[in-house]
């Protein structure tokens, strides 16, 4: 890590690929990442940037590691759990290198929508655990992560990212289509769809659900570990799932942490009664047909 740069890391652009605002260093490696060999035992964890992918893994890691907190101590998150289609800083290696230098079974981690997942994950039949959070405290989410995030583009103002967001011109594009591609590909591949708020209301039952897809029993005292492991105020204390072992000057997390709120609702804290009325009309209009109904408090 000494050897990084901290002056090479500066905001990346985004380019389209297929119609999807990507990293540019992404889209350089693109062939690489479309071409990448999935293993048929690989887990892949895939969500809308901030919707609990970070949650999730725990949860994954723990499960699969018997509920040992050790276990999952071994290393940051990051490295636990190749991001497949991350690319950069320089010279941390890619999300490809990292999951193909990992022994099988391998977990791993994307935010690709469904037409850009490299097709041997259909092919291979993966198992996919997708992970949906609500669109207003998705974005507030991802709001705070562009001011913190040394490799984000600068947000702007609230009102200002809130539109960006609207227009789907953020990194990896409309959240509207990332939910509802992924909610219908569900019905034609082992994908288990969850909801961040289902899992902040009862933890016990979600986690049993991801347990079960993975063909795992959890005994009461182990589940109760995980529950206990994985909750909000234990992974923010936790420097191997709350990212403050990056340097300062690639994650700031004075300006705001990664490990934020862990909250349902939070968005009531920055949108005006007129932003809240506008997403929700253009949440009915464009998931109407889709049978997919969002939380926005508990
Ligand atoms: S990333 O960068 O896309 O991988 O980020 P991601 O992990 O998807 O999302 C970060 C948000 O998830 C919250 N989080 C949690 N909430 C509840 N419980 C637990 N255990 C948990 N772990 C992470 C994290 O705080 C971010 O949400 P906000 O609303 O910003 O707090």
């Amino acid at each position: 890590m000494e050897s990084l740069d901290p002056s090479s890391v500066k905001p990346v652009k985004l380019v389209n690929i297929e119609g999807i605002p990507l990293f540019e260093d992404t889209v350089d490696q693109w062939q690489t990442i479309w071409n990448f060999k999935a293993k048929p035992n690989d887990l892949l964890i895939c969500t809308y940037p901030k919707a609990g992918t970070t949650w999730m893994q725990e949860i994954v890691d723990m499960i699969q590691h018997g509920g040992d907190p050790e276990k999952c101590a071994r290393a940051p998150i990051y490295e636990r759990i190749p991001f497949i289609e991350m690319c950069g800083p320089k010279p941390f290696p890619t999300g490809v290198e990292e999951a193909e230098a990992m022994p099988s079974p391998r977990t791993l981690k994307t935010h690709l929508p469904v037409h850009l997942l490299p097709p041997s994950f259909w092919e291979q039949k993966c198992k996919i655990i997708y992970v949906a959070r609500n669109a207003k405290d998705n974005v507030v989410s991802y709001f705070h992560f562009h001011r913190m995030d040394k490799t984000m583009q600068e947000p702007g103002s609230w009102d200002e990212f809130l539109e960006t967001f609207i227009s789907g011109t953020v990194a990896y594009g409309s959240w509207f289509d990332h939910v509802q591609d992924w909610w219908k590909a569900k019905d034609l591949h082992p994908i288990l769809y969850l909801f961040y708020e289902d899992i902040k209301e009862n933890p016990v039952q979600e986690i049993q659900k991801v347990a079960h897809f993975l063909g795992v029993e959890l005994p009461e005292s182990v589940l109760n570990q995980i529950v206990e492991h994985t909750k909000f105020e234990s992974m923010k204390g936790n420097p191997t799932a709350n990212y403050t072992t990056l340097p300062n000057w690639l994650m700031d997390h004075t300006i705001s942490p990664f490990m934020r709120k862990g909250i349902v609702g939070d968005w009531k804290e920055h949108f005006t009664v007129a932003q809240s009325e506008r997403l929700d009309d253009i949440c009915a209009l464009l998931l109407r047909d889709s049978g997919l109904t969002f939380r926005t408090q508990l």
